[in-house]
């Protein structure tokens, strides 16, 4: 059960996972005896496969059943259209071995897999041509991903070609590219009603995982294109805007490979400067308010992301930490974030966890609800010294100060935001992590230069924010862009 919160993430954010649990025997379970629960099937529909195999039965044919068994979960847990895969192993007293009955005697066959990709047929190619050249109009959307280098070449070559705006999530880890639009959440926000027609597509095509934006999901809801082609390996129908007309099952590398050589589209050259445009525009907007509010939290990140190192790995917690970064945008860093549940647990272990297997820089940048709910994160000894933790600490979940719904009700300050006054300096204490805590007023290139400079112990920074001021800011920084935008 402690496993489900992560089984879920990988579950919803199609991330390869082999789980494996060890069980007490059946006939314990609901006996009043210790560590008996019900284990298989545990984690319900949050699993592509759940697999329970039972020790021990001296039978022939059950070591070949576990054997087969073990070799389709490792199989369907390293392919990103079915996972995470679970095998929950059922074990009779005696528990541990005596050591002299460990044998190494069994010679465990491994089943070979040869992988083929599917590929688009002549058909299929037929008819999305014909698809293509029917507008001009194109947009590509793209929600999270994996960081795919050969991927992302091919990709620009493609849409630089074709006139082609891209609206790349700020976990897509695809956004540097030339037609990268980085500020697409505040444009479409922003824009006067009248005048969003100029930025409706006509042809949409997307990929990728989850999107953050819920001003992009509405904008598209609203201006819906003629045609939406999604393209997926898997076979369930996705439709977060209510627009797929077409799905495409194939990879996104052999889509890529193949539209190049099979297509010329040339796009409205028109609609791609329109975006492009509003973007540069949304950019000074940005640069005038981070000035005029150098405190806000916004600002606050905005500086960071100008100043972590690039190439580096940015992780946001969940919620005002990742929209926030999705609007200025860090297009020279790798990023993440756990959008497949948007949880707040777990934030920071995922950020240990990448930490420890990259040599590189790696930044959380999360609120204080999320920081203190996951604080067990530290509770190991592997917390490596590349680990850089920013704490927006408005004591509290300010995010509930925007929401419409919530930030409207009497209960806000009590249990929405639920007020508290906790700082990580005892965190910081115990786990030998160095500490600073500032006002953003403290925030500058020096503070950041000695918290970036390469250290044996991993740092924390916490920032004490105002949370109250969260939304007042927010309308600030909308009414500048406006401005720009009204002009434009
Ligand atoms: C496990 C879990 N419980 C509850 C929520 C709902 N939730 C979303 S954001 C949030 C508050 C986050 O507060 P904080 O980390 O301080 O960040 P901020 O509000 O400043 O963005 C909560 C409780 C969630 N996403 N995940």
């Amino acid at each position: 059960m402690n496993f489900a919160s992560a089984v879920a993430e990988a579950f919803f954010q199609e991330i390869p996972l082999l789980i494996l649990t060890a069980d007490r025997p059946k006939e314990w379970i609901g006996q009043m005896d210790g560590q008996a629960i019900y284990q298989e099937n545990i984690f319900a529909k949050n699993i592509c496969k759940s697999y329970s195999l039972q020790m021990g039965d001296l039978h022939p044919d059950n070591d070949w059943y576990i054997n087969r068994v073990i070799n389709e979960a490792i199989f369907k847990s390293k392919s990103n259209i079915c996972s995470p895969v679970h095998i929950n192993f059922g074990f009779r007293e005696p528990f541990y071995p005596n050591p002299e009955d460990i044998t190494n005697s069994k010679s465990e066959k491994i089943i070979i897999r040869y992988n083929s990709h599917k590929v688009i047929n002549k058909y299929i190619w037929e008819n999305l041509v014909t698809l293509l050249l029917s507008y001009n109009k194109i947009l590509i959307v793209v929600g999270q991903m994996q960081p795919n280098i050969k991927f992302k070449k091919q990709f620009e070559k493609f849409i630089s070609e074709s006139n082609i705006p891209v609206l790349a999530d700020i976990n897509s880890n695809i956004q540097y590219l030339s037609n990268g639009i980085l500020h697409s959440d505040l444009i479409v926000n922003n824009i006067d009603k009248e005048r969003i027609n100029e930025l409706k597509p006509e042809i949409l095509i997307t990929f990728g995982n989850q999107i953050v934006s819920k001003n992009i999901k509405n904008y598209l809801k609203n201006n819906k294109p003629k045609t939406h082609i999604h393209i997926q390996e898997n076979d369930e129908i996705i439709d977060t805007f209510q627009t797929v007309t077409h799905i495409l099952n194939v990879s996104l590398e052999t889509f890529v490979l193949e539209i190049v050589n099979q297509v010329r589209i040339k796009g409205d050259k028109k609609y791609l400067e329109t975006w492009k445009n509003k973007d540069k525009i949304t950019k000074k907007a940005i640069e005038e308010y981070t000035e005029i509010e150098p405190n806000s939290e916004f600002s606050i990140i905005y500086n960071i992301t100008n100043y972590v190192p690039k190439n580096s790995i940015i992780h946001t917690a969940n919620s005002l930490s990742v929209r926030y970064l999705n609007m200025i945008s860090s297009a020279y860093t790798l990023n993440y974030c756990n959008r497949g549940t948007s949880g707040i647990d777990g934030c920071t272990s995922t950020a240990i966890g990448s930490a420890m297997v990259s040599t590189e820089i790696t930044t959380l940048i999360t609120g204080d609800v999320a920081f203190f709910y996951d604080r067990n994160a530290f509770w190991h000894n592997y917390v490596p010294s590349n680990l850089r933790i920013i704490i927006l600490n408005n004591q509290g979940g300010a995010i509930f100060g925007h929401v419409e719904g919530s930030k409207i009700q009497p209960e806000l300050e009590e249990y929405f935001i639920g007020k508290n006054q906790l700082t990580a300096k005892n965190i910081c204490n115990e786990n030998n992590i160095i500490y600073t805590n500032l006002l953003p007023n403290q925030l500058n290139k020096e503070v950041l230069n000695k918290f970036y400079e390469s250290s044996t112990k991993p740092k924390i920074m916490e920032i004490t924010s105002n949370g109250s001021e969260t939304s007042e800011n927010m309308i600030t920084l909308k009414k500048i862009i406006k401005k720009y935008l009204d002009v434009s």
